[in-house]
């Protein structure tokens, strides 16, 4: 029930993936079109990110109706054919599920703002103190929570993402209703389950002010709280089991405690969370101040989540993330090894695996060169926030470089062609410089390449239980290398993965003996790793 433990999900960001229409936005027919490379890479669920209708004001996570396909994308018997045909393939479809807050262009919002007391209800909307906002709560895009409802000279209502994206009233039980009847719907469209966003925030206790705090003062009055972990049983009991699915939760700020609460079997909630401490190694106090990456950090911080938690959500990079080989300070001409290194790292862990689209390539972060080719919301509203602070010009594009969503949202690289053959017109968002290197079809022609060794991890993952099954055990977190063992059965594979640009020592604690399952290097030494190189081994006992 709920989940299987040989998922592999490959995450889609639609407006990005490929378009067939040439209007610059990727589409379901180019999803459709895409199922054979798809099929061929070996993963069997795809993770679509939001195909609603939109204003698009993040991109889709501002949904205007959440039972109709937005039109650029295509049509609800596209959406049909895309299911029955990735059924086909051994495919199953999850929808992402945003349920923190609708569209102001909703129609529960439009009736709540002429004034119908039922849809006022759905959101929460308060009356200043004052002639000031109801209290001082942050905000996660950098603006006031709070915006003026309609005409009203007093009221406002909250929103923990953009003005386009009033948070929804979960005190109200005829939200949890509307909730309940949009997942069957596309429950009964043959959908395998739900990635759920931000949805420990979605209960808020109380609209009290918060303790002050660097970033979103407020958060303790809405994370993970009772009324979440009972929403999310219900919503488990009543819709999901009967059905089968499965539902992965996008939880922010959790702890390993909250974590557990949040996915442990036996609270019947979640199946599994996406956790943020190991995307947030490199980081200082916010995600908008970077450091290097600090090899060592990443790897007491997987083990330590992957002791800690019966199953891990194991993702490197998503649409809010910049790619993760980008991250390396030291990655130099080590592109190919360090995504290799990456597959390996991906396919051992113990949990199911999250890629990111371009991810079996080892595409890069964008090559934007200024504000004005960058896209994202949050993105433009941290530069006014910075130029606020008074931060200087250079520094405040070096943050957005280096932490932009727009990073992972570049179109996906296909060919060397133009606009990496992702559309015949003008893409939304600038394609990477790289293609011509970085792309589908050169990777299919090399046998040696990024995505012959995706497919390889992919494979063995496929044929050893160990690597689903299997305990994890951390063996050996240095300066550079990180060693860790998946055992089952009196079988023990090692996963070995230098995580640097440099040549390392191989670590005594690997010994000499064993099987080398795979390798990103052809020849291997006998005690040296080579730059991010990635060794699996099958331990004879
Ligand atoms: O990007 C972030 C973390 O690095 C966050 O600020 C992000 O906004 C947060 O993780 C919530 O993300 C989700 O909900 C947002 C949407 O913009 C993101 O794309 C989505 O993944 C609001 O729906």
């Amino acid at each position: 029930m709920g989940y299987r433990k040989d998922m592999i999900v490959y995450q889609i960001y639609p407006r990005s993936f490929k378009d067939t229409t040439g209007n610059g936005v990727g589409d379901l027919r180019g999803i459709i079109e895409g199922l054979d490379h798809l099929a061929d890479l070996g993963i069997n669920t795809i993770w679509l990110s939001p195909i609603y209708v939109s204003p698009n004001d993040d991109n889709g996570y501002d949904i205007a109706d959440y039972t109709a396909i937005q039109p650029e994308f295509g049509t609800m018997a596209d959406f049909e054919e895309l299911v029955a045909k990735a059924k086909e393939r051994g495919i199953g479809i999850v929808m992402d599920l945003v349920i923190n807050h609708t569209s102001d262009e909703h129609e529960w919002f439009r009736r709540a703002l002429a004034g119908e007391e039922k849809y006022k209800n759905y959101y929460i909307i308060k009356k200043g103190k004052n002639g000031k906002i109801p209290n001082n709560w942050g905000n996660f895009f950098a603006e006031c929570p709070w915006a003026k409802f309609g005409d009203s000279e007093d009221e406002y209502y909250l929103h923990l993402f953009s003005k386009k994206q009033p948070d929804l009233n979960w005190h109200n039980p005829e939200v949890l209703e509307e909730i309940k009847r949009i997942m069957r719907f596309w429950l009964d469209k043959g959908v395998v389950g739900f990635r759920c966003d931000v949805i420990n925030i979605i209960y808020k206790n109380s609209l009290e002010n918060g303790r002050p705090r660097p970033i979103l003062t407020g958060q303790e009055h809405y994370l993970s709280t009772e009324g979440c972990h009972e929403i999310l049983k219900t919503l488990r009991r009543e819709v999901l089991e009967p059905y089968g699915a499965f539902t992965v939760g996008e939880t922010v700020f959790v702890d390993i405690a909250k974590a557990r609460d949040l996915c442990a079997p036996e609270r019947k909630e979640l199946d599994m969370v996406f956790a943020f401490e190991h995307m947030e190694c490199d980081q200082v106090i916010v995600k908008w101040f970077k450091t290097k990456l600090v090899p060592r950090r990443l790897m007491k911080c997987l083990s330590k989540w992957q002791t800690a938690l019966e199953w891990n959500a194991c993702y490197f990079e998503n649409h809010d993330q910049p790619r993760f080989i980008s991250r390396f300070s030291d990655l130099g001409p080590y592109r190919k090894e360090a995504s290799k290194m990456m597959a390996g790292l991906q396919m051992t862990l113990r949990g199911t695996p999250y890629m990111h689209e371009g991810q079996e390539i080892g595409m890069t972060n964008g090559d934007f060169a200024n504000l004005d080719e960058v896209e994202d919301i949050e993105s433009h509203n941290i530069w006014a926030m910075a130029t606020k602070l008074g931060i200087p010009k250079r520094i405040r594009w070096k943050m957005i470089q280096r932490t932009s969503r727009d990073n992972g949202r570049t179109p996906m690289q296909w060919t060397a062609g133009e606009n990496a053959g992702f559309s015949s017109g003008k893409p939304w968002l600038k394609v990477n410089a790289n293609h011509t290197e970085v792309n589908v079809e050169t990777e299919n022609a090399v046998p040696n390449g990024v995505l012959a060794f995706w497919k390889q991890m992919i494979a063995l993952r496929k044929t050893h239980p160990v690597l689903i099954d299997g305990t994890f055990r951390s063996v050996y977190e240095g300066r550079a290398v990180y060693v860790f063992a998946r055992e089952l059965d009196g079988k023990t594979l090692l996963s070995v993965c230098n995580m640097t640009g440099k040549t390392a020592k191989l670590p005594t604690v690997v010994g000499k003996g064993g099987k080398l399952l795979a390798c990103n290097y052809e020849d291997v030494e006998a005690n040296l790793l080579k730059p991010f190189e990635f060794r699996l081994l099958e331990i004879e006992k």
